[in-house]
């Protein structure tokens, strides 16, 4: 008899921040995850997490919705179906669900996880293989202080942790933003690369004078200045200016990714499993995009550790990602709820070993951090 999927639990679990994380929709001193365990009928469980940004401050899914919307819909569409094809599972949840793609990006991790552990091989092992072992991360600078901004940022380069730099603005005048990032900027010299993320902030002439500014003082990449659905305003920015636009909120899965190459743009595409519904969805717009030449980023929603192993897995079945990824989320906490953390080093991080994500649940701090 085929195994089947049988009990899906999903937990809220609040984690505190290292700093408040300042954005420019919201201020972060704590991050929720919505881990899901699912257990499947040969005695496998499979580990999936979904999460979002300042409760709804960042998209349409709430922690809580995350969790209400599994519980209640999309649960009992996978309970008593059988385990192992995850096209199939997934076709279901679109057929019967839309939107939710967190939530539906939670699922298909806990079903890769076990699928992974059923057969003894890893998650990027089953996507078809692993091409890179060891992937660059970004660190975020968003402390909202110029000079704790510069320590932190000089502290991780000398751990030899990061050496890029991706700033959090839009929540300012546009004069004060642009002096904030180039004190930064000047002040790590070449050491370091410095990228703004406006996460939609401006309006297009505020953008044409921000990243005029920003270009002048050396800043390599723009995300998202203007509001997500503007994808010809954003093609307009791309040609007018040097330094890249890289698309975020704009570009959620393969659609909006051919729809901005249709229209012309040249930047580069941030890839979320959050976004897109998780690891396959991520993986179709990373194919447009490598059939058009659009370079591509592994992006995260601050996911903890397994939300960002998961991450991992997908980015490493790609060529070497022109700008990299900043899966740092777990390090933006202050603990884990897990056994063995992802090893942060050389700049970067180590994709973990092991069948499925190759990460297991430490019960206890689950149980302490876990929401009552
Ligand atoms: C985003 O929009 O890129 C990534 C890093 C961070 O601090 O926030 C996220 C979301
Ligand atoms: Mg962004």
């Amino acid at each position: 008899m085929s195994t089947v999927i049988q009990h899906i639990e999903t937990l809220l679990v609040d984690l505190p921040t290292i700093r408040p994380h300042k954005l420019s929709m919201t201020t972060m001193a704590c991050q929720t995850m919505v881990i899901v365990r699912m257990r499947h009928s040969d005695g496998i469980e499979g580990l999936g997490e979904g999460t979002t940004i300042g409760g709804l401050a960042y998209g349409p899914e709430s922690p809580e919705s995350i969790k209400c919307n599994i519980d209640t819909y999309l649960a009992p569409l996978l309970i008593g179906q059988p385990s192992s094809n995850v096209h199939q599972l997934r076709s279901r949840l679109n057929r019967y669900a839309r939107g939710n793609m967190i939530a539906k990006s939670a699922l298909e991790t806990a079903l890769l996880d076990a699928q992974g552990k059923r057969l003894g091989l890893s998650v990027a092992e089953l996507l078809g293989g692993v091409r890179q072992e060891h992937l660059s991360v970004l660190w975020t600078l968003a402390s909202g202080d110029t000079s704790k901004d510069i320590d932190e940022a000089l502290l991780r380069l000398e751990q030899r942790r990061h050496c890029d730099f991706k700033l959090k603005i839009g929540a300012n005048p546009v004069d004060q933003d642009v002096r904030h990032v180039a004190a930064i900027k000047e002040a790590l010299g070449d050491r370091a690369s410095v990228r703004v993320d406006v996460n939609q902030a401006w309006d297009e002439s505020t953008a044409v004078q921000g990243i005029q500014a920003l270009q002048d003082a050396g800043i390599e990449l723009i995300e998202q200045p203007i509001h997500a659905r503007e994808h010809t305003g954003l093609v307009r920015l791309a040609n007018r200016f040097n330094v890249p636009m890289l698309a975020d909120e704009g570009v959620q899965d393969a659609r909006d990714g051919l729809d901005l190459i249709c229209g012309g743009f040249s930047g580069a595409f941030a890839l979320k499993l959050a976004k897109s519904g998780g690891l396959h969805g991520a993986l179709e717009l990373a194919h447009v995009a490598q059939a058009a030449g659009i370079g591509l980023y592994g992006g995260t929603l601050l996911e903890g550790t397994i939300g960002t192993a998961a991450s991992l897995h997908a980015w490493a079945t790609l060529p070497k990602m022109a700008w990299g990824t900043e899966m740092f989320g777990p390090l933006l906490l202050k603990d884990d709820i897990v056994v063995e953390p992802l090893n942060y080093t050389e700049f970067g991080v180590k994709l973990p070993q092991g069948a499925g994500l190759g990460i297991s649940l430490d019960e206890d701090k689950l149980a302490y951090y876990l929401r009552k």
